[in-house]
């Protein structure tokens, strides 16, 4: 099925009710990529412990998290879809590649410092190495492409950094992987800090789009949405929460910037958030009934869990083999 094919590989971490920031900056650009690639998309459960987790919640947003993989569009017959922590090579790779990255280097990382500034009690050496362990999720499998939003990316410029400083010294080990970043929806923004990026962990509620919100709260957050004190749709200095309003219509509708500001010309902010809701609410609505059924039948999501499992760790244990001759790790038989 996957014979000869370049490989796709990205992650969604299971730390929370993921958001429309994940679905237009990760999840739906998915899809485009199964037919050409081999993909494995992974619920990077040994990423979320990084900030604490309740077990229990953790137990179950890693079920959610691959129900709603598949209630986005994938078809786990057509991509490798797994959880993190079924295949024991990410964390052995991480470890052997956290000795290939430079204490410098991960100081640098902007992800680092803000989720040190959110979590001060709990700076903790697992979310200062995190962008190695991504590196490993990534070469293991000899990734091409990695589709990620925008606040990846600077994660993703190190992994071509290490793996290209393996590669330095060993000779050819790793792809070095490229990024793709979607052109339109790279950086969704809070609805209440129009400066700030959505996301999943954030404590306010009204700031972040759930792909699971219903309708009323879809429609009830976008009508709260920070904006300015003017009165026009369109872009421009000052207008960050319009233009993420902009943004969210647009991918959703499937209009340009342009033919937004052409319908609603001559028209409120109270006319043009109850569209986007509206927009909004029923372009997840699918997503929502599929995810419904999905989440009633766990042991059909193990089976998938196990097959994704199995097809990762075969391609990772070719590559580990590579990787601990090459470092002088003696192996037996
Ligand atoms: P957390 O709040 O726990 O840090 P997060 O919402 O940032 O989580 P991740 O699991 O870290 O989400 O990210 C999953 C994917 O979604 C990544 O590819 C990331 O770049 C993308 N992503 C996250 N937030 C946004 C956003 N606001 N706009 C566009 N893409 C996003
Ligand atoms: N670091 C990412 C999640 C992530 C990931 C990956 C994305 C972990 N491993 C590998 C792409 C490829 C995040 O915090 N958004």
């Amino acid at each position: 099925m996957f014979k000869d094919k370049k490989v796709v590989f990205s992650g969604v971490q299971p730390s929370g009710s993921l958001t429309i920031g994940n679905y237009l900056g990760a999840i739906k650009n998915f899809n485009a990529f199964s037919e050409e690639y081999h993909c494995l998309y992974c619920v990077v459960n040994e990423h979320a412990i990084t900030v604490r987790q309740n077990p229990a919640e953790l137990r179950k947003r890693t079920y959610e998290t691959l129900a709603l993989y598949m209630a986005c569009g994938l078809d786990p017959e057509k991509n490798t879809l797994f959880v993190q922590s079924h295949v024991p090579a990410h964390a052995e790779l991480g470890w052997i590649l956290d000795c290939y990255t430079m204490f410098g280097e991960l100081s640098r990382m902007t992800q680092f410092k803000d989720k040190s500034a959110k979590n001060a009690d709990n700076i903790n050496a697992g979310l200062f190495t995190y962008p190695t362990l991504m590196a490993a999720d990534i070469l293991l499998y000899q990734t091409e492409m990695v589709p990620v939003g925008v606040d990846q990316k600077q994660h993703l410029e190190l992994a071509r950094d290490i793996a290209e400083r393996f590669n330095g010294i060993y000779g050819d080990t790793f792809v070095v992987p490229e990024g793709y970043i979607p052109p339109a929806t790279a950086k969704i923004m809070s609805l209440a800090e129009p400066t700030k990026k959505m996301s999943k962990s954030d404590e306010n509620e009204n700031a972040v789009v759930r792909i699971l919100d219903p309708r009323d709260a879809i429609i009830r957050k976008f009508k709260r949405a920070v904006t300015d004190s003017g009165n026009e749709i369109r872009r421009g200095e000052g207008k960050d929460g319009i233009e993420n309003l902009m943004s969210i219509y647009g991918a959703f509708s499937g209009k340009t910037m342009e033919e937004i500001e052409t319908e609603f010309a001559g028209m409120g902010y109270g006319d043009f958030k109850l569209a986007v809701g509206e927009t909004c609410a029923d372009a997840l609505a699918p997503v929502q009934a599929e995810f419904d059924r999905l989440m009633k039948d766990k042991a059909y999501l193990e089976t998938v869990m196990k097959n994704g499992a199995d097809q990762a760790n075969y391609m990772a244990s070719r590559t580990m083999s590579k990787v601990r001759r090459k470092i002088g790790f003696v192996e037996i038989k």
